[in-house]
């Protein structure tokens, strides 16, 4: 399937993993290499580039080849669009924005960014991504119908929709600095139907949030903010620390 795909996979054969949101106009260029470098050291498996709007091809290109020469992870586009797309990083979650009301976020911009992915010879990583309440400013941006809190069948009818369509992961989003992370009956109830990765991400700050995540079946953990406020410090060791006891490395 790809490079990276399979390095995500069989690292998943041996327990959860913990991608590291980097934001290339926060952290640009070796800055985001040092937080590279540090969060594989604490057992982070991947470091997502994204976050902002309006981040330059340069400012991403210099971002991911800053975290590639750290030589530990893989650097993975978060993609806003077409304008993220570099051929520095190795892979790009190819993501389709599930509960937008915009075609644009859920195929359009897809269409017109697929031939410069092949072009540029970058792995492609298929994904349903699914933003629950609050959502944050990807939920308005985006021009979400937020899935609500309380309602796990509406958010399982949407990843079991994207599994048969043939994407290969889903990513459960509350949004960039939620109050809480998703509820984890919904994450219960979505593991339970999926038979693909199940990521989850947004306002998880501590090694209790992980704990609750984890128990409920996800399987990757995305955090941003925490190392943005505190760097790789106790909130950030702390979810490390729930990742990596699972698997025993
Ligand atoms: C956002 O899920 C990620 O897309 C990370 O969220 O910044 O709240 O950790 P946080």
């Amino acid at each position: 399937m790809g490079k990276i795909w399979d390095y995500l996979t069989e690292r998943l054969d041996e327990g959860p993993l913990h991608f590291t949101l980097v934001d290339p106009d926060k952290s640009p260029g070796r800055a985001a290499g040092a937080i590279a470098k540090g969060a594989a050291e604490l057992g982070s498996d991947a470091i997502l580039l994204g976050g902002s709007t309006g981040i330059s091809r340069a400012k991403m290109g210099a971002a991911a080849k800053a975290v590639k020469s750290a030589g530990h992870i893989p650097a993975i586009i978060f993609p806003e669009g077409p304008a993220s797309l570099t051929p520095e990083a190795d892979a790009v979650l190819f993501m389709s924005l599930l509960n937008s009301r915009n075609l644009d976020l859920v195929i359009r911009l897809h269409a017109q960014s697929a031939p410069a992915i092949r072009a540029m010879g970058l792995e492609p990583i298929s994904l349903g991504y699914l933003v629950i309440a609050p959502g944050m400013r990807v939920g308005e941006v985006g021009q979400v119908d937020v899935v609500p809190r309380d309602r796990p069948d509406v958010a399982v009818g949407y990843a079991l929709a994207a599994e048969l369509l043939g994407m290969r992961m889903i990513y459960l989003e509350a949004g960039s600095g939620a109050p809480a992370p998703v509820p984890a009956p919904i994450v219960r109830a979505v593991r339970d139907c999926l038979s693909i990765p199940l990521i989850v991400g947004g306002g998880i700050r501590t090694g209790n949030d992980a704990t609750a995540l984890l128990d409920a079946g996800a399987q990757i953990l995305v955090t941003g903010t925490v190392t943005e406020e505190e760097g790789l410090g106790v909130g950030f060791q702390s979810i490390l620390s729930e990742v990596r006891r699972r698997r025993g490395r």
